[in-house]
């Protein structure tokens, strides 16, 4: 693979979800040297800063909270990472809750006929207002993307459907709510949960991971990566952990097989939480799943 200008963009958001500290994760990971790490590869990396985002709302929309500013900041981050993309840079999106994936696939989708997505993820990010059990808006960002959902959150930068349900590939689910997995049933959307991960290795899912891609004939993919696909033995400083997860060394293996791939075009490393984690554990993770995905061999 060329070397690539990146452009690093932190999203400061914590409104999509209940804990504290997620807002922090843009800076964990800068401290983790995010920078210092991509340009080691060769790249070149403008650090764009951070979308600003507004206060908590007072108002009590239990079913989609904070929806207002939730709508605002990811309206930014969208115009944004389109121009990213229009000057021929590769972004990475720092977050930040989940719910930010809603503005960055907004900002790749018109400059992609046919975008290709991977949610690494123990959730399935599936949930509309009548489906969530938390009213959490990063419970509902994939859904929004296949055209579901609250239409001030499906139509930022008014077109919807941002992405093709047949092309989402999901890999890490473990925690799965029943509305969404009606959904996966009947969009018949592709997912790798632990069960398929354990079986057949992750070698052979990220193997029909690019296969599926290719198949599909996208042009380009994006990698929206939750740290809590990852087991919290590795990556504790989430908000929302799920036991049973996927291995440190599955995950830079699943990232060295992207970069080998020459596919992936865009990425998002989400829900880092400094404030729950141990020593900038997870944001190190982070910033090694980064330096994996965009180049780092072992020898
Ligand atoms: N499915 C649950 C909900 O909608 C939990 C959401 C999970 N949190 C995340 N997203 N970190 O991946 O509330
Ligand atoms: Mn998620
Ligand atoms: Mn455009
Ligand atoms: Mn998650």
């Amino acid at each position: 693979m060329s070397k690539l200008n990146i452009s690093i963009i932190g999203v400061p958001m914590d409104l999509g979800q209940n804990r504290r500290g997620v807002d922090m994760g843009p800076s964990a990971i800068r401290y983790a040297g995010v920078v210092e790490r991509l340009q080691e590869l060769g790249h070149s990396v403008d650090d764009v800063g951070d979308i600003a985002i507004g206060r908590r709302e007072t108002s009590q929309n239990t079913k989609l909270r904070n929806l207002e500013e939730v709508v605002a900041a990811n309206t930014i981050l969208a115009n944004r990472v389109h121009d990213i993309i229009g000057e021929g840079n590769f972004p990475i999106v720092l977050g930040g809750d989940h719910s930010i994936a809603i503005g960055t696939l907004a900002g790749l989708a018109d400059r992609y006929d046919n975008l290709g997505v991977i949610w690494y993820d123990a959730h399935a990010d599936l949930n509309t207002a009548e489906t969530s059990p938390s009213g959490n808006i990063h419970g509902m960002p994939l859904a929004v993307s296949i055209g579901l959902g609250h239409e001030a959150l499906v139509n930022i930068r008014d077109f919807a459907p941002k992405i093709k349900p047949e092309n989402v590939v999901i890999i890490g689910a473990r925690s799965v709510d029943p509305g969404e997995r009606d959904l996966i049933r009947e969009k018949g959307i592709k997912v790798f949960s632990m069960h398929e991960i354990d079986k057949l290795g992750m070698s052979e899912v990220m193997t029909q991971t690019i296969q599926y891609f290719k198949d599909r004939k996208v042009d380009g993919v994006h990698l929206s990566l939750d740290l809590d696909g990852l087991d919290p033995l590795y990556t504790p400083g989430v908000g929302t952990p799920v036991a049973g997860g996927i291995t440190y060394r599955e995950s830079h293996l699943a990232m060295e097989m992207l970069y080998a791939s020459e596919m992936v075009t865009s990425a998002e490393f989400v829900e880092v939480n400094p404030i729950l984690d141990e020593k900038n554990k997870t944001a190190d993770v982070a910033v090694g799943l980064m330096g994996s995905l965009l180049g780092e061999s072992l020898v």
